[in-house]
């Protein structure tokens, strides 16, 4: 199995640090959506990150199709997403949490980033940041509602911990840091984990 993409996508980033925590045989191909473009075409034409090839050449896209494919790689006490409610309930909200907040951190970084700033368009970037507090505020009640434990990391402590991550280095200036204390100590924590130190943001 290959994983294509670079470490500063969370989406890539949850994937990676999933493959190494499901301890299954893969391969990192870095390649960015925006620099590597000829190359990343010729593997995948939609030229998006996350993109795993299967070890029978046939692609799977998006972050959480991706993680329900590999967890039936492994043994269900190795999987990442608990199988008996309420506790995948639980664990779905969190991720559900940061899924959002990367997605709006993601965009807030395309709005400021690639987009001329002539063509920016305020109202836009004003929603995007109140959704993307709000998805902090909900992930900050998570973390405090079900402490996480850094020797027992699931699909929504290390989502979290990894959407946080990315926030923190592209999309700080539109959240108030100080408002998530349990984030940013949860973050800390989780990014000492080997898993995580394995695979960096990049
Ligand atoms: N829902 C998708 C989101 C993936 C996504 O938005 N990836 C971004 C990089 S962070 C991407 O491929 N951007 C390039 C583009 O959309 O053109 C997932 O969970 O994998």
């Amino acid at each position: 199995m290959q994983l294509i993409g670079m470490l500063d996508s969370p989406y890539v980033r949850r994937v990676a640090i999933s493959l190494q925590l499901l301890e299954l045989p893969w391969q990192h191909l870095p390649l960015s959506v925006f620099r590597n473009m000829p190359e990343f075409r010729q593997i995948n034409p939609v030229i998006k990150v996350p993109t795993l090839v299967c070890d029978d050449g046939e692609l799977l896209m998006d972050s959480s199709l991706i993680l329900d494919y590999l967890e039936r790689l492994v043994p269900a006490e190795r999987r990442l997403l608990p199988e008996a409610l309420p506790a995948r309930q639980h664990a779905l909200h969190g991720v559900g949490l940061a899924l959002a907040a990367m997605e709006k951190a993601v965009q807030a970084y395309y709005e400021c980033n690639l987009r001329p700033a002539e063509a920016r368009h305020a109202p836009w970037l004003e929603r995007v940041a109140e959704q993307l507090n709000g998805a902090c505020t909900l992930m900050e009640n998570h973390l405090q509602r079900h402490a996480p434990q850094v020797d027992k990391l699931d699909q929504a402590t290390l989502s979290i911990a990894v959407a946080w991550r990315f926030i923190a280095e592209r999309a700080a200036e539109h959240v108030a840091a100080d408002a998530y204390p349990a984030l940013r100590a949860w973050s800390r924590q989780a990014e000492a984990h080997p898993a995580f130190l394995a695979f960096p943001f990049d």
